[in-house]
């Protein structure tokens, strides 16, 4: 018998055998330190010289290998590409229900009479159904205005210090003001920095905002909580938590269109971070959404996979399993073998207006990877008779290149700033306006 760490080893017959107390212990160790040990492991490279070599699928091949020749071939190309991000990056998504109940639960004139902020609870189903609240500030003066629908990180109370917005009684992530998950009154306009609502009614658009937990509560339990309860994952290739945010909207978008409250052709989706990702998801596989923004999306979002800088595939589905569908976990370090990659979200966007935003600060996103994608989804705009993204080599910070496709990189940090919202009120005055 040989003793090796205080594990009994046993010969029997020439095989090591392991006595069972030991592989018990072993195998609690490598579960419980195994993905922390991942976790720590991982160091993001930002140098350009250690990208590993990769070619880009083509957006303007179909699978088969026939290319797409003309702009009548795109829609069915623009399908296999839905399809595919939809069953290897995403999930599939159930149906929207039927009946989609709304009630508004307040009403009230604000900015000293240039909007009514309205509360509008949604049902997923009948009024038994769980619910998510749309808080939607529409101008007054502007008739069937054209709106931003979006996601918010901290509740719709901390979009504006207004008192009368009702405080989110949904689970919400730990930070200043949240005791046991649940908002406190300090969190109230704790996110109004990112919101310059008032601005944006006056530059006569209707802002309609959901916090993001009404509609999935963002930890990974294993998918009991949120809308997937209506549909709990089975597959692989079903839907994780950025697919159920994006079914959110596309539900929100229906009711919007319902209520006659602003003009549905016109409505653009902006998110932030995750809920950027969320919003290109929502804009490529919803195609009712007429502008598409994406604010800071990185990995997962408008940045190429395959460059692997800063936050990689196989980082992102450790720390946040849920955000994906699980088929998405074989690109773990093997982005190459993904049969998309993330110009072609872009592109499944197309013709409609789609704006990508980078900060400098920002290299955990790759501001570069988020230009690359908007260059490389830049021949189907053309193809399609648009001007595409006006610029072949990134422009210099703070200086927006606006065609079909705009990009810009701001000064500064991952964040949500009112630089960005004048690049998306000019961007959607040149797309959705009258
Ligand atoms: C980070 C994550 C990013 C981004 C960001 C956010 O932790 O790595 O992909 O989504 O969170 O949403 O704030």
């Amino acid at each position: 018998m040989l003793k090796l760490c205080g594990i009994r080893f046993v010969w029997f017959d020439g095989i090591p055998l392991v006595n069972r107390p030991a592989l018990v212990v072993a195998a609690l160790v490598l579960f419980m330190v195994g993905p922390v040990e991942a976790q720590k492991k991982f160091v993001a490279n930002y140098d350009e010289a250690r990208i590993p070599e990769f070619t880009l699928p083509d957006a303007l091949v179909f699978e088969d290998g026939t290319p797409v020749r003309t702009a009548a071939d795109w829609p069915k190309r623009r399908e296999e590409i839905v399809a595919m991000f939809a069953d290897q990056v995403y999930g599939v998504a159930p149906p929207r229900p039927q009946k989609l109940a709304h009630s508004v639960l307040s009403k009230k004139e604000v900015f000293g009479g240039a909007a009514i902020r309205r509360e509008v609870r949604v049902h997923f189903g009948d009024e038994s159904a769980p619910h998510m609240d749309v808080l939607v500030y529409v101008p007054i003066g502007t008739e069937k205005p054209a709106a931003f629908l979006t996601l918010n990180f901290r509740g719709n109370h901390s979009v504006d210090a207004d008192p009368g917005i009702r405080l989110s009684e949904t689970w919400m992530r730990r930070s200043t003001g949240v005791k046991d998950n649940k908002s406190g009154e300090a969190t109230r306009g704790a996110a109004a920095s990112r919101w310059p609502i008032e601005t944006i009614v006056k530059r006569g658009y209707a802002l309609a905002t959901i916090y993001y937990g009404d509609i999935d509560p963002d930890f990974d339990d294993g998918f009991k909580n949120g809308v997937h309860a209506l549909s709990p994952p089975k597959k692989a290739s079903d839907w994780g938590s950025i697919a159920g945010w994006a079914w959110g909207l596309s539900c929100a978008l229906d009711v919007l269109a319902e209520t006659e409250l602003v003009d549905a052709k016109r409505v653009a989706v902006f998110g932030h971070s995750r809920l950027g990702k969320t919003s290109l998801w929502a804009g490529a596989s919803d195609p009712r959404f007429a502008l598409v923004i994406s604010n800071n999306s990185g990995c997962g979002g408008a940045a190429l996979s395959r460059r692997a800088i800063g936050e990689t595939v196989g980082r992102i589905n450790t720390v946040f399993p849920h955000w994906f569908c699980d088929n998405y976990l074989q690109y773990n370090e093997n982005e190459n073998a993904c049969p998309v990659d993330q110009h072609m979200l872009i592109a499944a966007i197309a013709p409609r207006p789609v704006y990508i935003a980078s900060a400098a600060g920002d290299k955990w996103a790759d501001p570069k990877g988020e230009f690359l994608s908007a260059k490389y989804a830049d021949p189907v705009y053309r193809m399609l008779g648009t001007e595409g993204l006006p610029a072949s080599v990134m422009p210099a910070v703070d200086t927006p290149v606006v065609g079909r496709i705009g990009y810009h990189m701001r000064t500064g940090k991952h964040d949500v700033k009112n630089y960005d919202w004048k690049q998306y009120l000019d961007f959607a005055d040149k797309h959705m306006g009258r």
